[in-house]
């Protein structure tokens, strides 16, 4: 899209909300002309100093309210991921008719590349970045964004921001984002899982996957889907949708996709089987990875990797922070943030997916999941769980069963304290807590960056 052409000139946009996606929605919604009004409830430094920069740019900036009034009369709403549906913005905004967008709908309007949209409960943050490198390593020019936060990437408006599309935009999207789209059609779509999750904000774990359900709703013959295999919650959710599917999965499947054939990664997009590289060569650990590694191999493959491309962008994909991430090898034990495991699904991968005897820290905010699962994947390879934090009660109660329970009345430091005592030569001192992070950080990052500091002598 050439930066002359400004399509919404005049146009009265106006963002609810005033994080880093209202930012980019804004500025995005600014550079095409259009008359912006940005509005958040905070007026703290960190706010104040975003609205500045989008009040020197030309927007009408709001803060410590919204004014109601403004944004109904917006043909263009556009409201960050944050915003909970129940929240009194968006209930006077549902009893005034008014319709509203996400912030990647609105930024998908301007994309002038191909689109790879990644979704999932979990793994859609590795297997979007992993996409993307692959992408680059075979030469492809790519962009990555969307949900992926964590400096991994930009927002989707400042990937449409920039001057020179790429050949390729790799965009995360939460279910948040997918709920208020309207015509957001990726060319090829990959959903990585499915899982409960999210259940302080969804009344019920089917109204959670009738959000991730919208990716399909833009769908055409000419889409790509990129799918799990043997995940009925997947096929219920994929329904007719047009397109064409390709499946992953751990064993050899006579489908199009990708799986593991005798331990070496191996891709059958069109007739012929492409092997790629034996799962060992692979520096992410986990079974979960794998399948991972494989979604975003399809991915990369369909959209013009060659094979040996995507062999050498395997063997250099480093793990991402948080996310299973070995930070020390300390006395023989070996120290594992999995911070981003804010979930019992996520951190049951975590749990199966290592084969050594486990010290799992586990806790934080409490979202309100069964935690059954949870003392199941223990009784595998935990000897003993350390249960921290606001939902240490409930942990220790679950778990109490199935493995040796320590509850901690503090926090992360408390619980890391106990756990490295605990902890034998040839252990895994594993943090994945199964929730969220609210009751003690800001969020998972801050979570895993205190262990990792921990982790490496900090105490
Ligand atoms: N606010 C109001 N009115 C309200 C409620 C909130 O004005 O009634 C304001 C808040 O004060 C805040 C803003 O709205 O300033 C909310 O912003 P936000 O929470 O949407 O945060 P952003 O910085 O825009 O980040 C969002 C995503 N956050 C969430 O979905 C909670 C980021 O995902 C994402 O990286 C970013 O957009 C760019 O797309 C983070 C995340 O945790 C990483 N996502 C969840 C996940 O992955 O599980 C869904």
């Amino acid at each position: 899209m050439g930066e002359s052409e400004r399509e919404l000139e005049g146009t009265r946009v106006a963002v609810v909300g005033l994080g880093t996606s209202g930012q980019a929605a804004a500025r995005l919604a600014l550079e095409h002309g259009g008359d912006v009004y940005v509005s958040d409830v905070r007026d703290d430094s960190e706010v104040a100093a975003r609205g500045g920069e989008l009040a020197a740019l030309g927007a009408r900036v709001d803060l410590g309210r919204h004014d109601v009034e403004a944004i109904a009369t917006s043909p263009t709403v556009v409201v960050s991921p944050g915003i909970p549906p129940d929240s009194p913005v968006l209930v006077a905004l549902r009893d005034r008719g008014v319709r509203w967008i996400s912030e990647p709908e609105f930024a998908f309007r301007f994309f002038s590349s191909a689109l790879i949209a990644v979704t999932g409960t979990n793994g859609k943050t590795t297997t979007a970045a992993l996409t993307a490198h692959l992408l680059e390593a075979a030469g492809i020019t790519v962009g990555l964004g969307g949900n992926i936060g964590a400096g991994l990437g930009p927002p989707a408006s400042a990937l449409a921001l920039r001057g020179h599309a790429p050949d390729w935009l790799v965009v995360e999207v939460s279910s948040f984002q997918l709920a208020d789209i309207v015509a957001f059609a990726p060319e090829i779509g990959v959903l990585t899982n499915l899982a409960p999750d999210h259940l302080d904000r969804y009344p019920s774990v089917d109204a959670y996957y009738r959000d991730k359900a919208r990716l399909f709703d833009n769908a055409t013959e000419r889409s790509r889907w990129i799918l799990p295999l043997g995940s009925p919650a997947v096929d219920s959710l994929v329904g007719e949708a047009p397109g064409r599917r390709y499946y992953f999965g751990a064993t050899s499947h006579g489908l199009a996709g990708g799986y593991l054939r005798d331990g070496i990664l191996t891709l059958r997009v069109e007739e012929s089987e492409e092997p790629l590289i034996p799962r060992a060569e692979l520096r992410l650990l986990g079974d979960h990875n794998v399948a991972n590694a494989l979604a975003a191999s399809v991915a990369a493959r369909l959209a013009g990797g060659s094979p040996p491309e995507l062999r050498e962008g395997l063997r250099s994909f480093e793990p991402l922070p948080h996310r299973l991430e070995p930070v020390a090898d300390r006395d023989g034990v070996l120290w594992v943030n999995d911070s981003k495991a804010t979930n019992v699904s996520a951190a049951c991968s975590a749990v199966s997916s290592l084969q050594r005897p486990l010290v799992l820290l586990l806790g934080g905010h409490d979202k309100g999941e069964d935690l059954a699962p949870l003392a199941v994947a223990a009784r595998r390879g935990v000897h003993v769980a350390v249960a921290f934090g606001e939902a240490s009660g409930r942990i220790a109660e679950a778990l109490a069963s199935s493995v040796r329970v320590i509850r901690v009345g503090g926090g992360l430091d408390h619980a890391v304290r106990v756990g490295r005592r605990e902890a034998r030569r040839n252990d895994v001192l594993l943090l994945a807590p199964a929730c969220s992070s609210f009751d003690e950080f800001h969020n998972y990052e801050e979570r895993g960056d205190r262990f990792r500091a921990l982790a490496q002598g900090d105490d």
